[in-house]
């Protein structure tokens, strides 16, 4: 047995697990998600989202596969066409890649909206003060004065001039309905969800299989090499991007798994 596989459970601060573990990204993530539930801004539930969201990264070889970095070029490609992105922040979100959502909203100039499905005012308040904390300045979805239509429950809740009305919505981390009524809605999709068989990457334009932990920063530095790009350069790569291709290619190497 080597040091490795005795790393507690309880590492106190992140910079504790070594970098070379060979799980290292999937303990980094479960500390996380551990300090979120106690920070009051991660749902219990965002343990069990975690935890499966981790057995599909495991059958993905825990790394970002070539039909998942299509994915994030062409994402990024999409983010800087839009006129009004907003990127949608959950529990787990926040408390995973909170200062890398900040640095893609600043890179494609869009919006960051907190929008939850256990929402309190205490989560809505720990989270848009984690998220300034990590260099966000204006946080949405805390007024939530407008709703996303046949939506019963508060997913529904959005800001009128957020995910009400944007084009293009990044939709990470959530099986759900809201990304069908977001569909129905008009909006274009962006979806990060490692299980390649949830509804939101099934309904998304452009689904991304992969952890979000390696996703965000992939589409930021995409989007970077963008920048400047013309719209048709942009356009290009979108038409070459293939959502179907993507899908089924994630969902075959999730289940011939060559680990
Ligand atoms: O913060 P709230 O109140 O809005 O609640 C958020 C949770 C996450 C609890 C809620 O959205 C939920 O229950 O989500 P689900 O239905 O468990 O869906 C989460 C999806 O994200 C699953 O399909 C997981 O496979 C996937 N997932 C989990 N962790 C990751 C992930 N995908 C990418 N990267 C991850 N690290």
């Amino acid at each position: 047995m080597t040091d490795h596989e005795t790393v507690p459970a309880e590492v106190e601060d992140e910079e504790e697990i070594p970098e070379d573990h060979p799980r290292y990204q999937d303990l980094l993530t479960r500390h996380r998600i551990e300090a979120g539930v106690e920070k009051g801004i991660t749902h219990l539930q965002g343990m069990h989202a975690e935890g499966r969201g981790s057995a599909f990264d495991y059958l993905l070889g825990e790394e970002t596969i070539p039909s998942a970095e299509a994915a994030e070029r062409a994402a990024a490609a999409r983010l800087l066409l839009a006129d009004h992105p907003v990127l949608s922040i959950n529990g787990n979100v926040a408390a995973l890649v909170p200062g890398e959502m900040v640095d893609l909203a600043a890179a494609v100039d869009a919006d960051l909206e907190v929008n939850l499905f256990n929402r309190t005012p205490e989560r809505i308040d720990a989270i848009a003060e984690h998220l300034r904390d990590h260099g966000g300045t204006e946080i949405k979805g805390i007024d939530a004065d407008a709703r996303i239509p046949n939506l019963d429950h508060k997913r529904a809740k959005v800001d009128s001039d957020g995910i009400f009305e944007a084009d293009v919505v990044v939709v990470p981390l959530e099986d759900g309905d809201r990304a069908e009524a977001l569909e129905a809605m008009g909006k274009t999709e962006i979806v990060i969800d490692l299980n390649p068989l949830s509804r939101s990457p099934q309904v998304a334009e452009i689904p991304i299989v992969d952890n979000i932990i390696r996703a965000v920063p992939n589409v930021t530095e995409h989007a970077r090499e963008l920048e400047g790009a013309s719209d048709s350069k942009l356009r290009a790569i979108l038409e070459e991007f293939d959502r179907d291709a993507a899908l089924e290619a994630a969902e075959e190497r999730i289940r011939s798994g060559s680990l």
